[in-house]
C-alpha cells in the first residue's frame, strides 16, 4: 500500500471513537416494547445483554401528558447486574406510557434508549369492535 494511503487510512479510523467494548443492548423488558397490557404492571423490568454501571443508571417512565408515573427507584438487581427495575404509581390508568432509560455500559460510555408500552382498559379488552375482515365475512356469509 503506498504511504500516502496508508496515512489517510490510519487518519480515518482514528476519527472513529475508541470503543473497546461493546455497549450494552436491551435485550428484554417487561412491559415489552409496544406491548398492549390489560392489567396495569407493577413495575418495568429492564434485561441488558451485559452488567451495567451502577453510576449514570436512570429509568423514567411517563405518561402522555409527560407526568412521572415510575416512584423514581430505579436500581440494578443486586444478583443480577444487567437486570434493571423501576417500581411504576399504582394503578396505572389506561393508556400510553413512555420508558426512558439510561445506562453506563462496561466501557463507561452511556447508552439510552426509550419504548412505549399501553395499558388498555377492562372495557377495550372485552369490547372487541368488528375488523374490516369481519364486516367482509359477515357480508359474504349474509348475517
Ligand atoms: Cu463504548
Amino acid at each position: 500500500m503506498p504511504l500516502k494511503l496508508m496515512r489517510l487510512v490510519w487518519f480515518s479510523l482514528a476519527w472513529v471513537p475508541a470503543c473497546g467494548f461493546a455497549h450494552a443492548i436491551l435485550v428484554g423488558a417487561h412491559p415489552a416494547p409496544n406491548q398492549k397490557l390489560a392489567q396495569p404492571p407493577t413495575s418495568v423490568t429492564l434485561r441488558f445483554d451485559a452488567p451495567v454501571g451502577k453510576r449514570y443508571l436512570a429509568v423514567a417512565v411517563v405518561d402522555q401528558q409527560r407526568r412521572r408515573v415510575d416512584e423514581q427507584d430505579a436500581a440494578r438487581d443486586l444478583l443480577d447486574g444487567s437486570l434493571v427495575k423501576a417500581s411504576l404509581k399504582q394503578p396505572l390508568p389506561p393508556g400510553e406510557y413512555l420508558v426512558r432509560y439510561r445506562v453506563q455500559s462496561a466501557d463507561s460510555h452511556i447508552v439510552t434508549g426509550s419504548y412505549r408500552f399501553i395499558i388498555i382498559g377492562k372495557a377495550d379488552a372485552q369490547a372487541k369492535t368488528p375488523s374490516w375482515l369481519d364486516r367482509l365475512t359477515d357480508l359474504f356469509t349474509g348475517r
